[in-house]
């Protein structure tokens, strides 16, 4: 009787290792987490995305977006860890809520790095296609999360209640409410601000409560969506960081798609970018974003987002280069210990990607 055990045995496992070595099935519904809501340009993006995958792989990909940060417990800077370890499968994740992970993805927060190039979109253009965008990418990777792609919640622009701003003294002892990540609070207290961390998911209750005096956020992507002119009526269109987007996957749920579905993700991907940079640049770029969203036939009802802020009570400031460069003076010391930080080749790379335009 023993034998005949070990003879079964034996014989199962000759079995299972002659079978072939087949792909794992695919998930029946896969998780994209997006930080801010549905109705937010990045949520549309989010959902875009998704909407196209599924399309495409008629229904074999089935990727449903979990918005509002509902798959982080409102934590928006515990993403990239959850997505590392398969708690989630996908995210369209902001470079500043994983930058307390990963260093060189400060880069986009440096303040006024972009803000005084002659053209900020081509600006960031330019080092997504050049050699500091793969390296932001390559940091990625490196610490476990596969990206297939990259677009844009847009520049990040100040919105307070206590009077226009144009000049650091202006900021000075304003309670600003900040995402969790170091630069952030250096760079306004550099300014002269009092900021305030906060999670987007508690930020509007923040808002409504007066908790703090302003905040900053991109127009189109984040501003107009929350009516922003509900808790403060004061626009400073400074530009003074960017929020790209970064498509980001398990990289086992990557090896897990067929190479045909892979080239598949990356097409989809790859399209994702043009409509969320179209969404985030509307009305404030050369008119490539208004041109693009009509031949995909995806207008918003709105096109000029000044417009928008100013038939909504708000008292738009665009500020002239010599204002700008006036605050970017203000924050040198900080662009100087964050370019340590984030690695100086990594900045100069990205300088020399600029310069190239
Ligand atoms: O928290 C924010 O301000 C937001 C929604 O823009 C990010 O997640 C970076």
């Amino acid at each position: 009787m023993k034998a005949f055990y070990r003879w079964a045995v034996m014989a199962v496992c000759a079995c299972l290792l002659a079978l072939p070595a087949t792909a794992a099935p695919y998930k029946s519904e896969y998780k994209l987490s997006v930080v801010p809501g549905a109705t937010s340009g990045w949520g549309m993006t989010g959902t875009f995305f998704a909407d196209l995958v599924r399309e495409r792989s008629q229904g074999r990909i089935n990727i449903k977006v979990y918005h509002s940060s509902q798959l982080l417990a409102g934590k928006q800077t515990s993403e990239f860890l959850l997505l590392r370890n398969g708690a989630i499968d996908f995210a369209l994740a902001s470079t500043i809520n994983w930058s307390p992970q990963i260093k060189e993805l400060n880069l986009p927060a440096l303040p006024f790095f972009l803000a005084v190039q002659p053209d900020r979109y081509k600006a960031m253009d330019a080092i997504l296609a050049g050699k500091s965008g793969k390296m932001m990418t390559q940091a990625v990777e490196k610490k476990g999360v596969k990206i297939i792609g990259w677009t844009e919640n847009g520049f990040r622009e100040l919105t307070t209640s206590k009077g226009p701003i144009t000049r650091p003294e202006d900021l000075r002892g304003l309670k600003i409410r900040v995402v969790g990540s170091p630069i952030f609070i250096e760079t306004f207290r550099a300014l002269g601000a009092n900021p305030v961390n906060m999670n987007w998911s508690e930020a509007t209750t923040g808002f409504q409560q007066g908790v703090v005096d302003g905040q900053e956020n991109p127009t189109n992507g984040i501003n107009i969506p929350l009516k922003i002119w509900d808790y403060h009526t004061f626009h400073c269109d400074w530009h003074y960081i960017i929020d790209p987007l970064m498509l980001g996957v398990n990289p086992r749920v990557w090896k897990s798609f067929s190479p045909e579905d892979q080239k598949l993700l990356l097409e989809c991907a790859a399209e994702t970018e043009k409509y969320g940079k179209a969404l985030s640049r509307l009305g404030m770029d050369d008119g490539s974003a208004l041109a693009y969203l009509k031949s995909i036939g995806k207008l918003p009802e709105t096109t000029d987002p000044y417009a928008v802020m100013e038939a909504n009570g708000m008292t738009v400031s665009r500020l002239s280069n010599e204002q700008i460069a006036a605050l970017a003076k203000a924050t040198e010391g900080v662009r100087k210990d964050w370019t340590a930080k984030i690695g100086a080749d990594l900045v100069k790379a990205a300088e020399e990607d600029m310069a190239s335009v």
